[in-house]
């Protein structure tokens, strides 16, 4: 173990959408614990990867609206890679697995092996108040470390306001540095949405106050311990929070956010801060370095073996019964029978999906330079069940997808659930 020293589209299945999305009507979440993970098949078992289908699913992304569009898997054969499209629209260079991207909410997986790093340090419980460790930080002391991890401490997700309208409220913060406190406020000033552990809301706000707990207990910038815990430690060396450097650096990808208004030409959202996220989303990295990642989190090779079973321990997050969402952490399960552990990541002109099997063997990043284009994403999504059920999405036509599947995506028929739909309709998070 590499334990530290110290140890919103409408109407068709619009409710099936809202829960993948995370932002799922109370009801849907609120059913008791799900079973235990499934253990079947995994890396070594599976159906081959289908090449010819991971790239059909990139091309599918390419058609709903993405400039480019890749996917990497490793698994013990060795690694393949696709891409499509440009990774920059002016200069007009190809898409490159090895060009780094920021990855979103998947910072909210590396945030977890943090807190829980210091779980097994005896620095922090689980089920005690976060008000224990930050003295009235809280308007509740009912609300847990766990109830944090696992977005029900019913604290507002403060972004949906922030960003209800997407060029506009992106521009608002591109440049602007907040404070843990000040984010938090954003939230505090909003009803909260549930009672605390009652039901599942996806909140950033869970893992503002996770940042806060992580500088709070180790005395440093959570910066410092993400490197010094995970990045080092596992040598991803294009994996980084710059936090609130505004750049991308060496060999990037440059992101588009695509506007509200019907027509409008996409915006370059590279450069911000992505101070309104930090340890919610704010991180930079590569398909290879967050495989590696994922694989040796499976693997068990960040966390005692406890607070792995405790990250694993899922909850359903849709009605659909094939989503899951541990502690900070989710799992998919595919139509092929395989369950994949990873985390799903939305900022402005990046979308990415970075999963693994439960014994770490298999892993695939995919992602595409756009954002606010939910069918991008959904078509992005099929790059997983290509990779770990060697299946071919459906295929994209001029106005959506063939194979009568709705516009939104590749048919639940077809295996997979929409797959994560972040903000299924423009200004309607
Ligand atoms: S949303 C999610 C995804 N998570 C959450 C977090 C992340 N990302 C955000 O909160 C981004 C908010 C604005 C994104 C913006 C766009 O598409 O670029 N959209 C708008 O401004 C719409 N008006 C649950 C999907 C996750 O997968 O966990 O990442």
């Amino acid at each position: 173990m590499l334990l530290p020293p110290t140890h919103r589209r409408l109407a068709v299945g619009a409710a099936l959408l809202a829960v993948v999305a995370g932002v799922a009507p109370a009801t849907a979440a609120q059913a008791a614990p799900a079973p235990a993970a499934r253990t079947a098949p995994t890396g070594g078992s599976l159906p081959a990867p289908d090449l010819d289908a991971l790239d059909q699913a990139l091309l599918n992304t390419l058609a709903a609206g993405a400039p480019g569009a890749m996917a990497r898997i490793t698994d013990p054969s060795g690694v393949r890679t696709k891409t499509e499209g440009v990774r920059d629209r002016v200069t007009g260079e190809a898409m490159d697995t090895r060009a780094r991207f920021r990855i979103g909410s998947v910072t909210k997986t590396f945030s977890s092996v943090v807190l829980l790093q210091l779980v097994d340090e005896k620095k922090i419980e689980l089920d005690r108040p976060v008000n224990d460790y930050l003295p009235g930080l809280l308007p509740d002391d009912r609300i847990t470390v766990r109830h944090l991890l696992t977005h029900r401490s019913g604290l507002s997700d403060y972004t949906n306001a922030m960003f209800y309208q997407t060029v506009p409220g992106f521009e608002a913060v591109r440049n602007k540095v907040f404070t843990h406190q000040e984010l938090l406020q954003l939230s505090l000033d909003e009803p909260r949405t549930t009672e605390p552990g009652v039901s599942y809301k996806y909140s950033n706000t869970n893992f503002v106050v996770v940042g806060m707990l992580i500088e709070k207990l180790t005395h440093h910038k959570a910066a410092d311990e993400y490197q010094r815990r995970i990045i080092k430690p596992l040598g991803l060396r294009d994996t980084s929070y710059v936090h609130p450097d505004t750049r991308i650096k060496g060999a990037h990808i440059s992101g588009y956010l695509t506007p509200d208004e019907a027509g409008a030409p996409l915006v370059d959202s590279t450069e911000q801060t992505v101070s309104w996220a930090q340890s919610a989303g704010a991180m930079i990295s590569t398909p290879a370095d967050l495989s590696t990642f994922m694989s040796a989190l499976l693997k068990g090779r960040l966390l005692s073996s406890t607070s792995l079973d405790a990250m694993l321990t899922m909850t359903p997050t849709d009605a659909t019964n094939t989503r899951f969402y541990g502690l900070g952490l989710r799992r998919y399960d595919l139509s092929c029978g395989a369950s994949v552990y990873g985390h799903t990541g939305t900022v402005q002109g990046f979308y990415t999906y970075a999963f693994t099997t439960r014994d770490g063997k298999r892993s695939m990043t995919a992602m595409a330079n756009v954002s606010n284009q939910g069918a991008a994403n959904t078509a992005l999504g099929g790059t997983l069940e290509a990779a770990f059920c060697g299946k071919k999405p459906a295929q994209a036509t001029a106005r959506g997808f063939a194979a009568g599947a709705p516009a939104t995506g590749p048919a639940p028929a077809a295996g997979l659930a929409p797959a994560e739909v972040d903000l299924p309709e423009r200004n309607s998070r």
